[in-house]
Formats: structure tokens, sequence, C-alpha cells
């Protein structure tokens, strides 16, 4: 089993994609400033960087190179693009959260636009910059902030079609330009244009400060944080084969989850603290609770995933057995195990939902059918009624050692290209949710659209997935680039791996690169951390009578109480040129 596919998916269209585009498909809309002198381009030929604040990344860097500045002055060469992604003037940049513009203009000018040309084609993964934020200084030390400026263009408009987004009206005396550009899989850039006079008749530069966001993880046991500090993500669903069960959890499968145990499976101490319930996206009937996979779920599938987690000898029933007996075995603590429940994804695709106000009227989710509004109400009602649905039939179990603090949001990513609210919805979600006294969490995959705007869409914890796990030619800084990123932005980082620790020692150390970068970089004490794992992978590494699989289950116990210790640093180097020797 294997999530996260996104990315590889929109990269591979790109990849695969030819020249088939249709021309000149939108109309530009650019934005234009009137000023008493004739303008000119002042940027015409200068020099400038256009970096990631990250080191480049060892997996995607190769097929970012395919859309390469390719003499390093594309961006000012006067050269346009038309709308195929291929066209050559085109500059593209593949992931890694944003790109930094900076532009020397030679000498103090009077800048009036700021004008950044891009192109949008959905199906082949490039999208407008939601918004781009300026910046512009007389020397290149003080900066004005000029704010930021939103794409006009609608995030769903298929494409291709160009837009030149656009800071008009800044008339102010300045040498340097400073522009930070969200990449949210590809960005394609063919041209920046700052329009102005050459003379001192703008404004005088007033230095200011660009609004910061939020640093730090998210505290682990904090309130925002449900009161957890180590979450484990716990996966229900149908399986096609035998056994058919399998992705479910029953009392003894939770047994070295809830508590740290032996080889022997006896109990030392308590291990997880948070168990964050997930649908197994893939239904026996095509539906999937994924955003565009299969066929769109409806009601009956949400049911579906709650009669399961409801169930007495699985799922919640079986956790709140398994909390009893751990809590009268194991001495003192003020242990309490604490649940979140997936809202899944009310597809944009869905037109015949199901009924869940009782009008008699089944919702139509459909936004290509009811337009933005209509479905963003609609699917409201229907995350509205599903988080109910958890409360009535939570108060019915009357669990006696569980307690309910959170909600997760399923999709991984806002999925602006699905419908311009895509936002507005998780955040509506995420007041609805706190109104009964929960908490709302994400964990975006790797850069995904959103990342960053996480507590502007209503959240109140995000974990982003490095996917360096999964991603096979990324190299170990991937780790210290996400965990910089997180940091960054006051998210957490998500632990991942999958059964393939347990066989293959490569892959072991790849886990341990997480953990490693949870000592180096902090999280591991400081912040609420969430581990994916492949079903039941730390159950079957408790079980292991194989030295080095059970040492995962171990090494993952040492974290979760902070003390773990690092491999040896040397001993990970000498592997990596391996690997790259192997290739
Ligand atoms: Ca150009
Ligand atoms: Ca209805």
């Amino acid at each position: 089993m294997k999530k996260r596919s996104n990315v590889t998916a929109a990269i591979l269209s790109l990849a695969l994609a030819g020249g088939m585009v249709i021309p000149a498909a939108g109309a530009s809309a650019e934005q234009t400033a009137q000023a008493a002198a004739p303008l000119e381009n002042l940027a015409l030929n200068k020099p400038y960087t256009f970096e990631t604040p990250y080191p480049r990344d060892a997996h995607f860097g190769p097929t970012e190179d395919a859309h390469a500045d390719d003499t390093g002055k594309q961006l000012t060469d006067g050269v346009f693009g038309g709308t195929a992604f291929s066209d050559k003037a085109y500059v593209g940049k593949l992931w890694q959260g944003y790109r930094t513009f900076k532009l020397d203009l030679g000498e103090p000018v009077t800048i009036q636009d700021i004008k950044v040309s891009t192109l949008q084609d959905l199906p082949n993964g490039i999208f407008f910059p939601e918004e781009i934020s300026y910046s512009i200084s007389e020397n290149g030390s003080a900066w004005q902030h000029l704010g930021a400026v939103k794409s006009a263009l609608p995030t769903t408009e298929k494409g291709p079609v160009k837009q030149t987004i656009a800071k008009t009206g800044v008339n102010t005396v300045a040498r340097y330009v400073y522009m930070d550009i969200p990449v949210e899989t590809w960005l394609f850039v063919d041209e920046i244009e700052v329009m102005g006079t050459r003379d001192k008749s703008g404004h005088k530069l007033k230095p200011n400060k660009a609004p910061k966001p939020d640093q730090g993880y998210p505290r682990a046991g904090s309130k925002q944080a449900g009161g957890i500090r180590n979450e484990v993500l716990i996966y229900t669903g149908e399986w096609q084969y035998q056994p058919s069960d399998w992705i479910s959890f029953k009392k003894e499968d939770f047994r070295p989850y809830v508590s740290y145990v032996d080889q022997d499976m006896k109990r030392k101490d308590f291990m997880f603290d948070g168990f964050l319930f997930m649908p197994y996206a893939p239904l026996m009937d095509g539906a999937n609770y994924g955003p565009t996979t299969g066929k769109p779920t409806n009601k009956a599938h949400f049911e579906k995933f709650l009669d399961r987690l409801f169930r007495d000898d699985y799922e919640l029933g079986a956790l709140n057995e398994a909390v009893k007996e751990a809590k009268a075995e194991l001495p003192k603590k003020n242990y309490e195990a604490k649940v979140v429940i997936t809202i899944p994804y009310p597809r944009t695709d869905q037109s015949d939902f199901g009924d869940v106000d009782g009008d008699g009227i089944s919702e139509n989710l459909n936004v290509k059918e009811v337009g933005e509004a209509e479905a963003l109400k609609n699917r409201l009602k229907v995350t509205k009624w599903y988080v109910d649905e958890v409360y009535k039939r939570w108060n019915a179990k009357q669990y006696s050692d569980l307690k309910l603090v959170s909600f997760y949001w399923y999709n991984e990513y806002i999925a602006h290209q699905l419908s311009t609210l895509d936002h507005e919805l998780v955040k509506q979600t995420g007041d609805y949710v706190r109104s009964k006294g929960a908490r709302f969490q994400w964990i975006p995959y790797y850069f995904a659209r959103g990342w960053n705007d996480w507590k502007d869409n209503g959240f109140d914890t995000a974990l982003m997935q490095p996917n360096y796990f999964f991603h096979a030619k990324a190299g170990v800084d991937r780790m210290s680039t996400i965990a910089q990123a997180a940091y960054d932005n006051g998210m957490g980082v998500e632990i991942e791996l999958s059964d393939d620790v347990l066989t293959k020692e490569n892959m072991r150390d790849r886990y341990y690169a997480y953990l490693d970068a949870g000592k180096e970089h902090k999280f591991m004490k400081k912040s609420l951390n969430a581990f994916y794992q492949q079903v039941k992978t730390l159950l079957k590494a408790a079980q292991s009578k194989t030295q080095v699989e059970r040492e995962v289950y171990d090494r993952t116990y040492q974290f979760l109480k902070g003390k773990y210790k690092v491999t040896n640093p040397q001993e990970l180097q000498a592997l990596e040129l391996e690997e790259q020797d192997a290739e």
C-alpha cells in the first residue's frame, strides 16, 4: 500500500505529454498603470538570480533541468513564449515551496510596475502562482515590502493560458527588486519586466518589514495538538485478497502501539499517545476516498468508514480495550489515549452524494454542474453532517479510555485545481470542528499546494510529509530541507516508513534518517510527531525475532521518549556514496 502518488503523477504527466497544445486558449489579465513619462522595461538584459532557498533536490532536480534557464538571462531577455510549455522561452521550476527572484537594475530608477509573465496548463501540472509577494530596495539591505498580488485568473482554468501578474503604480525610487514566487508542482515563467523611468522622480523608498510567518514546530502536547505528543496513523479499509481484514486493528494489534513491549510482547512502558484513524483509499466497488482517483465517494462510503471505526472488536472498540489493559498492567502514569478521526474528501465530481440534511434532495457537490458557490454550500453540508455523525456514534459508545481530540483533513493538498473555493471548505469545516470542542489537523505531502497557508486555511496544526522514504533519488539533505521549511512555517515533520524497513537495509537507513533529523533539528522532543507506516509495520517490527528488524521498533520507542541517539553520520555518508555509485 502506498499513498502520496500525486507528486509522481503530476511529474509524469508533464514528462510524457508531447507538444499537443491548443494555442492561445485564454486572454491575458495584464494590468497597466498610467504614468506621466513613457515607461520602458528597465529590467531588460539585467542580471538576476532565481533560486530555491534550499539545496537543489536530487530527486526533482534532474526533471526540473528539462526546463532550465539555458542562458541564465532568459527571464530578462525580452523574449516571450507562447502557450506551449515546450516553448524554450519558458523557465520551469519544480516543487521546493517557492523561488526567490532578485534583480539588480544597476542604479536607482523610478519603478512603476513589476510584471511576471506566467503560464497555466493544468493537465501538465503547471499552475499560476496563487500570489506573488514584491519588495524593492535602494541599497540592497533595507527593503520596502509592497505586498502580495493574487493571480486574477481562476485556479481551475484548465489552459494552456498565460497571465501577467503585476504590482502596479509603485512610483518609488529603487535599484533592487525581490520577489517570492510560490512553486506548487510546476511554475513556468518566460519574462519579468520592471516598467519605469530612468530618473528619480518617484517617491522616496520607505523601508518596512514583510509579514513574518509563524515559526517553530507545533508544540508537543499543546492545546493546538489536542494534547498529543506522538501519534501513529492507523488505516482501516477493504482488501480484495486474503486475509481480507488485514487492514484493520484488533486489540492485540494495538498492543505494541499503546505500550512499549519486549520481544515476548510483555509491556514495559507506554508508547504512542495519539491514534489517527484513516480510511484506506480504494474501495471494492471502484470508489476512492482520494480526490480524483477512481469513482467519487458518496454518503454510503463515508458511513462505511465510520461503520468500520466504531466496531467493538476492531479499531476504536479494540483500541479502548487495549488501552484499558495497558493501564491496568503498567504502573503509575497519567497516560491518556487521544483519538483523531479523518474527514474524507467530499469530491468535486460527485453529483449525487446522498441526502445529508433530510430534505429528500441528494447533495450535488459537482463544481462543474452547480458552480463554485453552490458546490461549497453542499460540500460543507456534507462535512458538518459527517462531524455530527462522528459525535453521535462516539457519544453512544461511551469509551472508557479514549478521548476524541481532533479531526484530520484527508486530502493532502488544497485542491484549487478542482475548486477555487477548496480552502473555504477546509476553513469552514475547521470552524465547525472547533465549535464542537475539537482541533483540526493536516499532513500535506512534500510542499503540496497550500502547505504554508495551513493556518489561514483553518488548521490548528500541520505536518509536512518529507517523502524522502519514497523518492528513491532524494538525498538525505531532503530531511534538512523539510525540517527547515516546516520550522520556518510553523509546521511539524511527518515520519514515514513502510514494511521495506524490515527487509531492506538501505530503507532502514532511510527511516533512521528521519529519526536523525528529528534529533538534529529538534522536532523529536519539541514537536507534535506523526508516524506513517504501511498498516502494521511497527507491529511486525515489534514481533520480529531478527535483531535488525526489532531494532526499528526499539529506536522508534527511543525517539518517542526523546532518547534516540543519532546513527553514525559517517556511516550514512558512506551509504549515500554507495548508492550513487550503484546508479
Ligand atoms: Ca524571456
Ligand atoms: Ca439534502
